[in-house]
């Protein structure tokens, strides 16, 4: 064995005498439940030379999987997956029977793990922590138990699980009933002999799921109540896959590191193709294979990569596990029920089955769909609906938990610092930084708190990150000379917004689930867990430490106090995994390159992007610019014309890019704005210098204005958009169109637009480098296209020319672009001059969020803003097309 077992320090010792006496027991940590999180913290506790108790109220370990011993209880993970992975000796000598293992083998590996490291003499079983004071004197906490002496611990741990307070089932008549009531969450240890009876299970996520295949095979009629229909796979259990096993003998290492920086906590690659860029029969041919394969994380993630993000490719999958349902289940009715149609597939936990569907064509079995015939009561012979009443002798109930929260404020009391209560604070939902601490509740850790990844990861890979977190920051304040930890109210802010953010990225938050606190009535709704995924909120914690516990304040009786407050993620989720992908890629800086160097870089760039989404046509054609031809590139939509018209310009510092390079970005446009867009392939840097772009933007807007029929549009003015130098070009254009007697423009979108040759302002210095825009690159951009003496003519800053008589305009700045001040700026001295503006100042975003569809998901919401904005100034009602295809808007009747 590779980890040996430190030998127990005399205050351990000490402890459990006082415990066995009644006395208060003192210990440096106490660690409150006994499964996979509790069991790992007292072995590296203990290892790291804390005294340390365990405390938990089931009579020996196991955590969920001591409770949880309802028939057919099983993991959803792949064993393999669901394993400690601290200690290779450990893995060596388990082997899992099944690809999936049952409750018994699960408790019989928690078990085997217990006595390995003999992790028994320190927990108290039998014992329920009642209420936990924080004792600023002493800053210690003291606990009151159930059972034996009270505790006083420097650091009290929670380890309660997700997924432990049963929650009632909330339907009158409960007590009346005569016969027997069960709760899956709390199975009789014995078993329950169900044969020859009449049964009711009320309710079907994880629980019901997987017992009532085998419940039906005992009863001699089982009746389902079902509320909400629920996506379920068939499990195809057998032997662990023999690729699997393959992968992890060859290099165990290597899996187990990719689990850990992976989304979900499980080593598998997930899907790169969008669903748009997949046939009907390729699609179809991904499902078959994961249906055939029953692995759940494989569904969530391999079927193509909008599936978890995108409303309307969730939907393709949605209509996919319908098909299944029906092809499965005989009666049609039936199959209807159970057809789910109220939420994204994998916005509500999906479920692993064992003859599920099927379990329904016996003549045994009967569903009542509670969403037709709602439960009214339950009387003392049965069940009420609003429609009949059914006699059973057992009801099972398998109706969930009071998830997240419930396992940490409805276990018991916790007070803070100056008398505070967790359950008053987190009366309007939990409030916590990484999911792990609480601001005013100094050295208290929750594992798989809610705002950890926790329930939606594997919990196994989480759960060891977290204690691994935990207990090497305790060690390092003890080397320190620490001895309290605290959030700050900063950082707990910051990671709600954070947390928030994340949410957008994902459809979590359209199902109501327990996922959000919507199961339980009054409960305050929110996405609890941390959407974000398990590699990226590795790398934050990992962030946190070695920026010295930004965000914690620590203090100690001999040492100065520390303070590093702050936010840690100020950027929206998506761009800080852009951010760090290009930084690992290590690249020269653009500017280092020369032109064409520079030009052959962003191209092969491109070809990785993804695809843009299909438009009615793309059309490339030739117009007339300043001085000779010029390419465009047209998209039109695929709604019955004709249309409004946009002359859209590309960014690129006017020395790069062409008029395919924002293809993406004007697909996007169009489709969600219902009009043409036209991109110009204006001129170039350094073969043209200023004012080439300038004047081919204007001679270009000109030619689309006189061609507008020819290209499809409907008559009246046209509209100009560009992003970063393709807006300078557009906010240029629409000064020179006012003063040289046209064409006439109805509005301008000006994204990150480059307005002034000024570099003083706080966006230069503050995003200066590493936002892939930087200033030396702009300032390369500038001494290509421009020589000192021209900048300040309006035809390249605009801000310094006459700004009354402009079309109304839509300006929109990032958070993290050195070009943000000049944006802004300009929309305040367009407001000032009497233009109409509106401005969306973006946060969290980067200087080329909005043209990343696909790959920047939160800045979606963003483009559907502006397509909106150039429906207002084409004198069209807002769409819903814009809507449609944006990642924060649900359309339930796509489904
Ligand atoms: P879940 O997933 O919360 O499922 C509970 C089920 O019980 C669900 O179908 C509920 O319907 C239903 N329910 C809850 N209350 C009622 C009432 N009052 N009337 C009718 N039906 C009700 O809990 P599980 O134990 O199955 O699974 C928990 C997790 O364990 C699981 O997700 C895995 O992570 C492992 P609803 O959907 O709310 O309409």
């Amino acid at each position: 064995m590779s980890d040996a077992i430190p030998a127990s320090d005399t205050r351990a010792a000490a402890g459990a005498f006082e415990a066995a006496h009644g006395v208060t027991q003192h210990v440096d940590v106490a660690v409150v439940g006994a499964g996979f999180a509790g069991l790992y913290l007292l072995h590296r506790l203990r290892k790291a030379g804390f005294s340390v108790v365990g405390m938990d109220e089931a009579d020996d370990v196991g955590g969920t999987w001591y409770w949880n011993r309802y028939p057919g209880a099983r993991c959803d993970i792949q064993t393999v997956d669901y394993s400690y992975s601290f200690d290779p000796e450990l893995e060596r000598d388990w082997t899992w029977s099944e690809k999936y293992a049952t409750q018994p083998e699960i408790l019989r590996y928690l078990g085997f793990v217990a006595d390995r490291y003999d992790l028994r003499r320190d927990i108290r079983f039998g014992t329920k922590v009642i209420a936990a004071n924080w004792d600023d004197a002493t800053a210690r906490w003291l606990l009151t138990t159930s059972n034996g002496a009270n505790v006083s611990c420097r650091y009290y741990i929670m380890a309660t699980g997700c997924l432990s307070a049963p929650k009632p089932p909330e339907i009158d008549g409960v007590k009346d009933f005569k016969g027997e009531v069960y709760f899956t969450s709390r199975w009789p240890h014995q078993g329950v002999d169900l044969k020859g009876k009449r049964v009711a299970v009320i309710g079907t996520g994880s629980s019901g799921i997987q017992s009532i295949p085998i419940i039906a095979e005992q009863a001699a009629h089982l009746t389902v109540f079902q509320r909400t229909p629920n996506f379920a796979l068939p499990a195809h259990n057998g032997q662990v896959p023999a690729e699997r096993a393959a992968q992890l003998q060859q290099d165990r290492a290597t899996f187990r590191e990719q689990a850990r920086w992976s989304m979900a906590g499980v080593p598998l690659p997930p899907a790169t193709e969008l669903s748009f860029q997949l046939s009907d029969a390729e699609r179809r041919a991904r499902f078959e294979k994961l249906w055939a394969a029953g692995d759940l994380v494989g569904m969530l993630t391999q079927l193509w990569a909008d599936q978890a993000t995108d409303p309307e490719a969730n939907a393709l999958l949605a209509e996919l596990f319908r098909e299944k349902i029906r092809s499965i289940v005989r009666d049609p009715e039936t199959a209807e029920a159970l057809c789910p149609n109220d939420h994204p597939f994998g916005s509500k936990r999906p479920c692993l089955d064992t003859n599920y569907y099927a379990t329904f064509n016996r003549p045994n079995v009967t569903l009542v769909n509670l969403r037709k015939e709602p439960i009214t009561a339950i009387t003392p012979s049965g069940i009420k609906t609003g429609q009949r009443s059914i006699d059973v002798d057992v009801i099972v109930l398998a109706t969930g938990f009071d998830a997240m929260t419930g396992a940490i404020t409805a276990v018991h009391p916790i007070t803070g610092r100056s008398g505070k209560s967790l359950t008053e604070l987190w009366a309007h939902g939990p409030q916590t930084y990484l999911g792990l601490t609480v601001a005013g509740f100094p050295n208290l850790f929750l594992i798989t708190g809610p705002g950890s990844p926790s329930v939606l990861s594997n919990m196994a890979v989480s759960i060891e990150q977290h204690v691994d977190w935990v207990v090497d920051r305790l060690i390092e304040l003890r080397a320190a000379g620490f001895t309290t930890v605290e959030a700050t109210e900063t950082a707990q802010a910051g990671w709600a917004r954070h947390m928030a953010d994340c949410a957008t990225l994902t459809l979590h938050r359209l199902a109501n689930t327990w996922y959000t606190g919507a199961n339980v009535p009054g409960k305050p709704q929110g996405v609890m867990p941390y959407t974000g995924g398990v590699g990226p909120y590795r790398s934050i914690c990992n962030e946190i430490a070695s920026k010295g516990m930004l965000g914690f304040r620590l203090t100690g009786p001999t040492v100065a106090e520390q303070c590093n407050d702050g936010e840690v993620v100020r950027l929206q989720p998506d761009v800080r995994l852009v951010l760090n992908m290009l930084a690992q890629m290590n690249l020269p800086p653009i500017e280092s390159m020369g032109a064409q160097g520079a030009r052959d870089f962003i191209a092969e760039f491109n070809k990785s992007r993804p695809a843009g989404r299909p438009v009615g046509e793309v059309k490339d054609g030739t117009l007339t610019g300043a001085d000779g031809p010029l390419p465009y590139r047209l998209y039109r939509p695929a709604t019955p014309g004709p249309h409004g018209i946009v002359v859209y310009f590309h960014g690129g510092g006017w020395v790069l890019g062409d008029e395919q390079s924002d293809d993406p970005f004007c697909r996007d446009l169009c489709r969600r704005s219902g009009l043409i867009f036209v991109s110009v392939g204006y001129r170039h840097a350094p073969e043209h210098r200023f004012p080439a772009a300038a004047e081919d933007g204007l001679a270009a807007t000109r030619w689309v204005a006189e061609h507008a029929s020819e290209l499809g549009s409907r008559p009246g003015p046209l509209m100009v958009a560009g992003w970063s130098a393709g807006a300078n070009i557009a906010a240029v254009t629409c000064q020179l169109a006012r003063d040289r007697g046209g064409p006439e423009i109805a509005g301008q979108l000006l994204v990150c637009p480059v307005t002034d040759c000024r570099f003083d302002r706080p966006s230069y210095s503050d995003n200066a480098a590493g936002y892939f825009l930087t200033r030396s690159l702009m300032f390369w951009f500038w001494d290509i296209y421009c020589s000192p003496a021209d900048r300040s003519d309006p035809r390249v800053s605009p801000l310094r020319g006459k700004l009354a008589g402009l079309p109304p305009a839509y300006v929109v700045t990032c958070e993290f672009d050195p070009l943000r001040d000049e944006g802004i700026a300009y929309a305040e001295a367009l407001q000032k001059a009497g233009v109409a503006v509106e401005q969306l100042q973006a946060r969290g975003h980067f200087h080329s969020s909005f043209p990343m569809v696909d790959v920047v998901l939160t800045s979606a919401s963003g483009r559907a803003q502006m397509a909106n904005a150039l429906r207002r100034f084409a004198g069209l009602g807002q769409d819903n097309q814009s809507q449609r295809s944006d990642p924060t808007t649900f359309n339930a009747a796509a489904e």
